[in-house]
Parts: C-alpha cells; structure tokens; sequence
C-alpha cells in the first residue's frame, strides 16, 4: 500500500503491520491530543486507554506521530509514554509533517497530518476528539484549520466529538458542506458541540449504526467520490457539560486569548488550556471521555468495513 518512496520514511509497529497484511481492523489515533491537547500525566493515561478501548473491541490501535524524523504509524508503550512526557514537540499538520522528517525532529500529528499518513498506510478509520475549523472571528483572523481541506481531498472516516465548541460551529458546517464532506451524526438529530451534547444545529446526516457509516463510506468510494468524511458522535450524556455553562468558559478563553495575542497553531492549545483551567479540571475529563467514547464507535466501524 505504502509507495516505495514513502516507505523509507516510516516505521509500522509490527502488530500494526501483520493486522494492515491479514486485513483485519485497525483504527488510526492522533497525537497533537497527545502533545498539545492535554496535561501530562493525563494525556498519557488517555493515550494509553483509548488503545486498551479499540483492542477490546477487537481493532489494533494505531497511534501516529513523527518520532526523531521517523513517521510512526503504531507506537509502542515506551514511545507513547515517552511523547507524552516530552514537551517541547511540534504540532505537525499537511504543512509541516514532511518538514519535521525532513528534519529529523519529533512532533504530534493533528488531524489532518494523521489523515495523510492513514491513508498512507492503508487505514481507513481514524479516532480524535474534535476537528479543528473556523475559528470565532475568523473573518477577521482568517484562522480557518487544515482539517478541513484535508477532510475534503483525504479518503478517511474521522471520528469526533463535532468540531470543538472554541470554533465557530456554523461556519465550520458551511465550509465542510462546500467542500463536500459529509457530515454524519452519529443516533441523534442535532450536531453535537464537543464538551456538550447539542449544538444549536441540525444534524446534516444521520446514521444509527457502525454498519450503516462504513455502508455509506463504501458507497461513496465504489461511486469514485474523493475525500473523507466526519462522524460527529455526542459525548455520553454522563460526561457532558452542558452547552449553556461552557459557552462563559469559552467566551472567558477566548477573551484572554485576545489579551495576550495568542495566534496561528498556538491557539487552540491555549484555549483549551485557559478552559481547563476556568472549568477547574471538569473539561479535561469531560475530553477524556469523549475520546474514549469515539475511540470505541471508531473500531466498531472498523470492524464493519
Ligand atoms: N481533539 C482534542 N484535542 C485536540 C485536538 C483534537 O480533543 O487538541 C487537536 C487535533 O489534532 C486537531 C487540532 O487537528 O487540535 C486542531 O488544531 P488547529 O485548530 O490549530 O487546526
Ligand atoms: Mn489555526
């Protein structure tokens, strides 16, 4: 799968490896959650659990990220803890990935890098929390994510929690729509908002199973339609934090974001920070269990593709 040219660049664990051969499932996992998306220890612990969580659906977990120039597509254990606790690494998107190999550096791969090496190496389910999008204010800032490009042109299905509630939700619709990226909410008929349930809009698509979203991603791949698509699958209720109390942490974030000119990749590592911080840990676990929770929809659409 992986061309002759690509392939001196990476390193597939060897459980990874003979699953990607014998065809069985494996579900790809992002590291810039791992590196610039929680506190360590946390985002080791979480690392460490959504991996257990696809294996007991029966999947093999497949964490990407880019170790001393090498593109890793499956960590092991020693590595993943080690990213974890590293600190100084680089936030790697469709821009940087090939600079951080070229120049033997280490970094975590957001979404749209940990489509690119997917689809590299054959993996056609991939796990995360949210997507990045259309930043409040963007028709200012013009910050608008390489998510959502690579949504549009890379043939993988990214399993989230909706676009994270720091972004604007409804400008983030637009752009996946005009980019033809089907959005697919996953049981219910709103769109979720990450830490929180429901957004206030509808759901574009609907599905109620793992089955009937690898039905329709390989229908769309038999009728030679490019690009990827979004499961947006609500946090357990359990879990949630309702919209209406994150909506003062974000305003609150985003504020402070402003005070201090926070800007480019650095800005949703802060916010989500900042929030962490005005939600007093509450957001943090809230993140934990909606990776989990996709983590598990992610193998179980595996399993049915
Ligand atoms: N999901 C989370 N936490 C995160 C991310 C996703 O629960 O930190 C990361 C993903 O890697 C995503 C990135 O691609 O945030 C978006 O960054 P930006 O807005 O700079 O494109
Ligand atoms: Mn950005």
């Amino acid at each position: 799968m992986i061309s002759e040219s690509a392939r001196s660049f990476i390193d597939i664990e060897p459980t990874v490896a003979k699953a990607l051969a014998a065809g069985t499932p494996v579900v790809a996992l992002e590291s810039t959650i791992i590196t610039h998306g929680m506190p360590y220890p946390q985002n080791r612990e979480m690392a460490a659990s959504v991996e257990r969580i696809i294996s007991e659906e029966g999947a093999v977990p497949a964490t990407i990220a880019v170790i001393d120039g090498r593109l890793k597509i499956g960590l092991t254990a020693a590595e993943r803890d080690a990213l974890a606790k590293a600190g100084d690494t680089m936030k790697l998107s469709r821009a940087d990935l090939a600079f951080a190999i070229a120049e033997r550096r280490t970094g975590g791969t957001t979404v749209a890098a940990t489509m690119i090496a997917a689809a590299l190496a054959g993996i056609s389910v991939f796990a995360t929390g949210g997507i990045g999008g259309v930043h409040k204010g963007a028709e200012k800032s013009f910050d608008v994510s390489a998510d959502l490009d690579e949504l549009a042109r890379t043939p993988v299905i990214v399993v989230s929690a909706g676009p994270k509630a720091i972004l604007d939700i409804e400008k983030t619709l637009e752009v996946l729509e005009t980019r033809g990226v089907p959005v697919v909410v996953y049981g219910a008929d709103v769109m979720p908002a990450f830490w929180s349930r429901r957004s206030p809009y509808p759901a574009p698509l609907r599905l109620d199973r793992p089955e009937a979203l690898a039905g329709f991603f390989r229908t769309r791949q038999a009728l030679g339609i490019t690009g990827g698509m979004l499961v947006a699958n609500p946090v357990p209720e359990a879990e949630e934090i309702p919209a209406k109390e994150m909506t003062g942490y974000i305003a609150a974030a985003q504020k402070a974001a402003e005070a201090e000119n926070i800007g480019g990749k650095a800005v949703t590592p802060y916010l989500l920070s900042k929030i962490l911080e005005l939600s007093d840990g509450k957001s943090l676990a809230t993140n934990i269990a909606l990776v989990e929770n996709n983590a598990r929809l992610a193998a179980r659409i595996a399993k049915a593709l």
